[in-house]
């Protein structure tokens, strides 16, 4: 691959000597030749540019100059070989955005003239001229800031693709595993010794060597970082590649992608969400529900149990009652909750003694008494999202060793949910649903509590 790259100041290409760039051109597989575009012209001054037609501040670079150097860089006319692929690439910050897919392809093209313009730019004529001679012509941007000329660009195009081709990065591995890789998602950190500097630990997971505990660390880490630092790559993926825990990833990152695209927020329930919270509860509690259950059997415990008046009590007692929600933007502009969560820490009244199993269960467990998302989110990732959430605000507290519930024991689905969050059924207990007493499995997980 050749490069010819057209400046009025060649040295700045002397970046290209050192490291990878330098082996390339010292092996010879890559080719860059730097060209001073003075020497095309023709006055006594060497002058390259003039003001601009129609006014304006700054000055143009003039087709003609340009032109006669162009046609000798890319050989064109008679004489040039027609199957070669020549690229003539101009830098300027009204290109196209420079993408990794587009260096891939600029990988394989045979000769890349980059035309490094200064001041306001190149008169618009000479990329349109080279258009027409069958040159492919990209003008590209590296970025959405100003640069003083087209150098620091073309040095960076001439790098994005010189390790592209074949032999020039020695370890052909990492050019596949980098961010913006198939996924289009950003690189998960990495860590290296010592184990421990200035008081920050390397991540436990890694130091272990359960490889897909591993994977599955990074590619948390890959999705946070996407939706955190890049929403403009999390709005192009693909939700189909995403499976329910990447999917509640994400949701913890603030994103759902299904069933519809939203942000969310998962956070404590406020002061003043009783009567939303009351809604949401009275929409979704029958869900849970076993089908020989009444309808008014299920409206009495309700009534009485998911009331206003309730959540305004359970509010007002946030060291023991935690109520996690998670809110949309809805289309009106205000919010929409979703899904919430109610745990009791414990305390004398906490753990309902029914539940306890010695040995199983234990007396101080945190009690996960409600987790509900409302049917249309289904699948979106919110309740996995709102139970992690949980657990990490019962750590937080550090009163509790294990956090457990109850769920009906013809629920598959929530059985099935809270075993892929690390729950095991420990027991039974009854559950009364108005007049009606229903059987539960009661499932735990152990939680571990943050010192300090
Ligand atoms: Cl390619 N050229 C200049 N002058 N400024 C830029 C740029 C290019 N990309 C971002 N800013």
């Amino acid at each position: 691959m050749r490069f010819d790259l057209v400046t009025i100041f060649p040295d700045y290409f002397h970046a290209l000597d050192f490291s990878l760039m330098g082996k390339a051109q010292e092996t010879g597989l890559l080719d860059v030749v730097v060209h001073d575009l003075r020497d095309w012209t023709e006055d006594a001054h060497r002058t390259v540019d003039d003001s601009p037609y129609g006014g304006g501040a700054g000055m143009v670079m003039r087709p003609d100059v340009w032109g006669r150097c162009l046609d000798d860089v890319l050989a064109v006319g008679p004489g040039a070989a027609p199957r070669l692929r020549r690229v003539l690439a101009i830098p300027t910050p009204s290109g196209v955005p420079l993408t990794q897919r587009i260096a891939e392809d600029l990988a394989g093209a045979n000769q890349i003239v980059v035309a490094c313009g200064r001041y306001e730019g190149i008169d618009q004529r000479v990329a349109d001229r080279y258009r027409q001679d069958e040159v492919e012509v990209l003008e590209f941007s590296i970025g959405d800031y100003v640069l003083n000329g087209g150098e620091v660009a073309a040095l960076v195009l001439t790098e994005a693709v010189g390790r592209l081709l074949e032999g020039v990065v020695g370890n052909p591995e990492s050019l596949v595993e980098e961010s913006h890789g198939e996924e289009g998602l950003l690189e998960y950190p990495e860590f290296t010794r010592p184990r421990c500097w200035r008081e920050l630990d390397v991540p436990e997971v890694l130091l272990g060597g359960n490889h897909a505990e591993i994977a599955r660390w990074r590619r948390d880490q890959s999705l946070i970082r996407t939706a955190h630092r890049r929403p403009d790559l999390v709005a192009e993926l693909e939700a189909t590649h995403l499976d329910i825990h990447d999917r509640e990833v994400l949701v913890g990152a603030g994103k759902i992608l299904v069933p519809r695209r939203a942000d969310v927020v998962i956070g404590l329930a406020r002061s003043d969400e009783a009567g939303a919270l009351a809604r949401l509860a009275a929409d979704t509690f029958p869900m849970a529900c076993p089908p020989q259950l009444g309808e008014t059997d299920i409206a009495d415990f309700i009534g009485v149990h998911l009331s206003e008046s309730e959540f305004t009590r359970m509010l007002a007692d946030p060291d023991d009652h935690r109520i996690l929600v998670a809110r949309v933007k809805a289309r009106d502009g205000g919010e929409d909750l979703i899904g919430y969560t109610v745990t009791v820490l414990g305390g004398p009244d906490g753990m309902p003694t029914e539940m306890v199993r010695p040995g199983r269960l234990e007396l101080g467990a945190a009690y996960l008494s409600k987790c509900y998302v409302r049917a249309e989110w289904h699948g979106s990732g919110v309740s996995g999202a709102l139970l992690e959430r949980a657990v990490v605000d019962v750590e937080a507290r550090a009163r509790n060793s294990q956090i457990a519930l109850g769920t009906n024991i013809a629920n598959k689905r929530a059985r099935t949910f809270y075993r892929r969050h690390g729950f095991s059924v420990v027991g039974r207990r009854t559950f009364e649903v108005g007049s009606v007493a229903n059987i539960d499995d009661v499932l735990v997980r152990k939680v571990t509590p943050v010192v300090g």
